[in-house]
C-alpha cells in the first residue's frame, strides 16, 4: 500500500426561473453586510460598503485593490515596489515586480507556524473509504525532503520538471517542491499518452519527470511509468526519472530511474526556500488550442497565487475548517488552483480525489462527501449529466448536510443539470456557482458570487466579473458592444495577477492568439451573451477548440493524428452537442483512392490510434467516410457546412456558392442519414451510452429505453441483471442483443 513517504510512510436562453439565496456572508442586519468583516482590506477603500461597490472599486482602482489584497495575502520575503506594469497590446503583463516571495512558504511554511496538524489534504484514493490525510507539518516535511532530492539531483532554478502523477500528496509535494527550490513545473494529466507526454516533455525541456509506477482510477490499473519509458525514448533532454510507488507491483527500473521514496528518506526534512521574484516561472500547463501543436501557457508566482487564493476564498465562501472537495485531476488548471494553490494558501483542507464519479457505483461523490464532510463540493458538468440519469437515489442515500456551496467548471452548465445539482444534490440549499476561467486566466473571472446578499443567482449563467475582472464583449467589426442583451466575443479589457504571461518559448503566439484580435484587450476565444440586466452567459468557443466532458482539445489535433493513418487522404473533425460529455467528436474521413477497407475495423483503427498518440477522450465518437470534403476554392474545409450537416439543420447551410463541388454536401447528408438510422447496430444500442472519458458503457435506465425512439423488448428482464452486471459490458450487450433478436422472432 503507497503511503506518503517522509511522514512513515454550453445556448443563450436562462431559465425564467430565478433564484435567490440568502446571506451566506456575515450579516450584520437588514440588507447590508459588513463588507470589512467579508474582506478586511477593503476597510481602507474609500466608499465601498458592499461587494458590488467593492467590485467597481476593484476595477477602477485596480492597482490599489491588488496592492493592498496582495501585501495583506501574501508573505513577502521582500515588498514589491510596483503593482503592475502592463501593457496588454504588447503582451506585456507584470505584477507586484521587486516582490520577493517563495510559494511553498505561502502554502505550507506559515500555516505550519500557526496549525501544524490541521490536514492539508484528504487523499480521497480509489479504494472507497481508504482515505489519507495529510497535515500541514506532514506536507512541508514530504515537500522539503522532495526539495533536497531534486537538488541533490541537480534540479536547479529555472528548469523545468514534468510530473506525470495521478492525483495525491506526493504529486502536491512534488508541485511545491520545484516552487520551493525555484524550478517550474509542467504536470501532465495522467490520461495522455506516451507521444503527447514526450511532446510535452520536448517543448518544455525538462531533465527531470516525476512519475508513479501504476496509476488506480476507477479499479483499474493504468502503467504510468511503463509509458514514461516510452515517452523518454524520444525525449533527449530527460536525465532522470523519479518513480513513487503507489501500487505494490514493481516496475523494471533503468539506469534514468530513481526510487523515489526510498531516495527520500535519506534527505533532510529542512529545505532552504529559494527567494523567487513576483515574475519567475511558477509553472507551464499545456492546453490545446486551434492548432494542433498544444501550448505551455506559463504563469508565475505571486499574481498567480494571490489570484487562486483570493478567488477561492471569495467564490466559494470558504472559511478556516471547511473541506474543500475541488474533484478535478491535478493535471488540469482546476486542480492546480482549485485542489492545490488557492485551499494551501488559504491555510485551507482540500480533497484530492484520484477515482471516477461512478465507481464503485454512482453514489461515489456523495458517499465521499458524507464520509469526509465536505463543505464545498467543485465538479464538472459532464459529471452532473451523468449522475442525473442514474437517478436520485444515489444522492438521497447519503447525508450532505455539510455542503454549503456547489461549483461547477469547465463548460457550459445546462439547466436540468444546474437544477438537479441545486435541487437534489444541494436540497435547495446551497448556492450553485457556475464558475467560468480557463487555463489562460489562472483562476476564476465570472461567477455568481461574491456578490451582496441577496443578490439573485439564475441557473446555468456564470452571471459577475470577480473582484479586478472587467468584461467586454465585442462585435464582428472589433468595436466594444456596450449595450445589454447581446452576444459577442468575450474579452477582458484590463489585466488581472491572476492571467498567463506567454506561451512557452513562442512569446509570439501569445500576442497572436490573446492580445492582436482585439488590441488593447485579452481575448479568450469564447463568445458570450450579456443578459438585459447585464449577466453574462457564456456561449461557448469561437475558434476550432472543443470541449469534450470539460477537455479542452483542438480540431486541428485530432485531424492530424487522423491524417497519420497510411490509409487517410484527409480529414476534418468538428465538435457537436452530446449529452453527457457536453461535446462530441464527429470525424470525416476521406480514404486514399483505391482502398479496399472494412469501415469498421479502420474505424477501430483511427479510434486507437487517437488513443495512442493524444488520450482516450479525444477518440472520435462517429466517424463518417466520405469522398470528399466540403471546399471553398481556395481550399478552405468548411467546416460550417459539416456542423449544420451533423446538427441536422439543413435550412441553415447557408451559402454554397463558394464550394468547389457543391454535389459534395449532398453526399455527406446521405452518408449522414445512413449512419444515424436507428439500426440496432453493436455500438449504437439503444440503452447504452458509451462514456470514452471513463472508459465504461453506461446502462441506462429502463425509463430511458422506454422513452428512447426504439421500443424496448417485452421479454428483457431488467431485475435479474441491472447493477452487479454493468461492469460486464460485453457480456450485456451480448445478451441484449440476443434478447432483441428473439424478441423480433417471436
Ligand atoms: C477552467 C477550465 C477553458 C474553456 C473556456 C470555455 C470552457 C470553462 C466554463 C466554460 C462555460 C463555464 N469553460 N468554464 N464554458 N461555462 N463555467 O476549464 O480551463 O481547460 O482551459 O478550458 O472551457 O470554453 O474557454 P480550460
Amino acid at each position: 500500500m503507497w503511503l506518503p513517504c517522509g511522514c512513515a510512510s454550453k445556448c443563450v436562453v436562462a431559465s425564467l426561473s430565478r433564484r435567490v439565496f440568502r446571506s451566506y456572508f456575515h450579516v450584520l442586519g437588514g440588507r447590508r453586510h459588513n463588507i470589512a468583516a467579508f474582506m478586511p482590506e477593503s476597510a481602507g477603500f474609500e466608499g465601498v460598503s458592499d461587494c458590488s461597490a467593492l467590485q467597481e472599486f476593484s476595477v477602477s482602482n485596480s492597482e490599489s485593490f491588488w496592492a493592498a489584497a496582495a501585501r495583506q495575502r501574501l508573505s513577502w520575503i521582500s515588498p514589491f515596489h510596483t503593482v503592475q506594469d502592463c501593457d496588454l497590446s504588447r503582451g506585456r503583463i507584470k505584477w507586484f515586480e521587486g516582490g520577493k516571495l517563495n510559494v511553498s512558504v505561502n502554502c505550507l511554511d506559515r500555516h505550519v507556524h500557526t496549525c501544524p496538524e490541521r490536514v492539508a489534504l484528504i487523499w480521497e484514493r480509489d479504494e472507497p473509504g481508504s482515505e489519507f490525510k495529510v497535515t500541514y507539518r506532514q506536507l512541508l516535511e514530504m515537500t522539503c525532503r522532495l526539495g533536497n532530492l531534486l537538488r541533490r539531483h541537480g534540479v536547479k532554478r529555472g528548469d523545468c520538471v514534468t510530473i506525470y502523477m495521478p492525483s495525491c500528496p506526493l504529486a502536491v509535494a512534488s508541485m511545491l517542491a520545484c516552487a520551493r527550490i525555484g524550478a517550474a513545473h509542467n504536470v501532465v494529466f495522467a490520461g495522455f499518452s506516451a507521444e503527447a507526454l514526450a511532446e510535452r516533455i520536448r517543448d518544455a525541456q525538462s531533465s527531470t519527470v516525476i512519475t508513479v509506477n501504476q496509476g488506480v482510477r476507477g479499479g483499474k490499473l493504468t502503467e504510468l511509468k511503463k509509458t514514461v519509458d516510452t515517452a523518454v525514448q524520444s525525449c533527449p533532454t530527460v536525465q532522470q526519472v523519479f518513480v513513487a510507488m503507489r501500487t505494490e507491483n514493481p516496475v523494471a527500473m533503468t539506469a534514468k530511474d530513481v526510487a523515489m521514496e526510498e531516495e527520500m528518506q535519506k534527505e533532510d526534512v529542512v529545505c532552504e526556500p529559494a527567494a523567487m521574484d513576483s515574475e519567475d516561472v511558477l509553472f507551464l500547463l499545456y492546453t490545446s488550442g486551434s492548432t494542433g501543436k498544444p501550448k505551455g501557457l506559463v504563469h508565475t508566482q505571486a499574481g498567480y497565487l494571490l489570484y487562486a487564493a483570493l478567488t477561492h476564498r471569495y467564490v466559494f465562501s470558504y472559511h478556516d475548517g471547511d473541506v474543500f472537495g475541488c474533484v478535478a485531476d491535478i493535471g488540469w488548471i482546476t486542480g492546480h488552483s482549485y485542489s492545490v494553490y488557492g485551499p494551501l494558501a488559504n491555510g485551507g483542507t482540500s480533497v484530492l480525489f484520484e477515482s471516477t464519479p461512478i465507481y464503485p457505483d454512482p453514489g461515489r461523490y456523495w458517499e465521499m462527501v458524507q464520509r469526509l464532510k465536505i463543505n464545498q463540493f467543485y465538479g464538472a458538468p459532464t459529471a452532473i449529466r451523468l449522475l442525473l440519469k442514474y437517478g436520485n437515489q444515489w444522492v438521497h442515500k447519503y447525508d450532505r448536510s455539510t455542503l454549503k456551496t456547489l461549483g461547477s467548471v469547465g463548460e457550459p452548465i445546462n439547466t436540468e443539470a444546474w437544477e438537479w445539482y441545486h435541487t437534489v444534490v444541494g436540497d435547495g440549499r446551497c448556492p450553485v456557482v457556475d464558475t467560468w476561467w480557463q487555463t489562460e486566466t489562472g483562476g476564476i473571472c465570472i461567477t455568481p458570487r461574491p456578490s451582496n446578499p441577496d443578490a439573485e443567482i439564475v441557473p446555468g449563467m456564470a452571471m459577475r466579473p470577480f473582484f479586478g475582472i472587467k468584461p467586454a464583449l465585442m462585435d464582428t467589426e472589433g468595436e466594444v458592444l456596450t449595450s445589454n442583451h447581446t452576444s459577442g466575443a468575450l474579452c477582458i479589457a484590463q489585466p488581472w495577477p491572476g492571467m498567463a504571461r506567454t506561451i512557452h518559448n513562442n512569446h509570439q503566439r501569445f500576442i497572436e492568439t490573446y492580445c492582436q484580435p482585439y488590441p488593447g484587450y485579452f481575448f479568450t476565444g469564447d463568445g458570450a451573451y450579456r443578459s438585459k440586466e447585464g449577466y453574462y452567459q457564456i456561449t461557448g468557443r469561437l475558434d476550432d477548440v472543443i470541449n469534450v466532458s470539460g477537455h479542452r482539445i483542438g480540431t486541428a489535433e485530432i485531424e492530424d493524428v487522423v491524417n497519420q493513418c497510411s490509409q487517410v487522404a484527409e480529414s476534418a473533425v468538428i465538435g457537436y452537442s452530446h449529452n453527457i460529455k457536453g461535446e462530441g467528436v464527429y470525424a470525416f474521413v476521406v480514404l486514399k483512392k483505391g482502398m479496399d477497407v472494412e469501415e469498421m475495423d479502420l474505424s477501430r483503427q483511427l479510434n486507437d490510434l487517437v488513443s495512442k498518440k493524444i488520450a482516450k477522450y479525444a477518440c472520435p465518437d462517429c466517424i463518417q467516410f466520405i469522398q470528399r470534403l466540403p471546399k471553398t476554392r481556395s481550399g478552405k474545409i468548411m467546416r460550417r457546412v459539416l456542423r449544420k450537416v451533423v446538427e441536422q439543420d439543413l435550412n441553415g447551410l447557408g451559402d454554397l456558392s463558394t464550394l468547389d463541388d457543391p454535389a459534395a454536401v449532398q453526399e455527406i447528408i446521405e452518408g449522414h442519414r445512413k449512419l444515424s438510422d436507428p439500426t440496432p447496430m453493436l455500438p449504437a444500442c439503444p440503452g447504452f451510452q458509451r462514456d470514452d472519458s471513463e472508459d465504461v458503457w453506461l446502462l441506462l435506465s429502463p425509463f430511458n429505453l422506454v422513452n428512447s425512439h426504439w421500443p424496448p423488448p417485452h421479454s428483457f428482464n431488467w431485475t435479474s441483471w441491472y447493477w452487479e452486471k454493468q461492469k460486464d459490458t460485453v457480456n450485456i450487450l451480448h445478451r441484449f442483443r440476443q434478447t432483441l433478436e428473439q424478441s423480433k422472432r417471436g
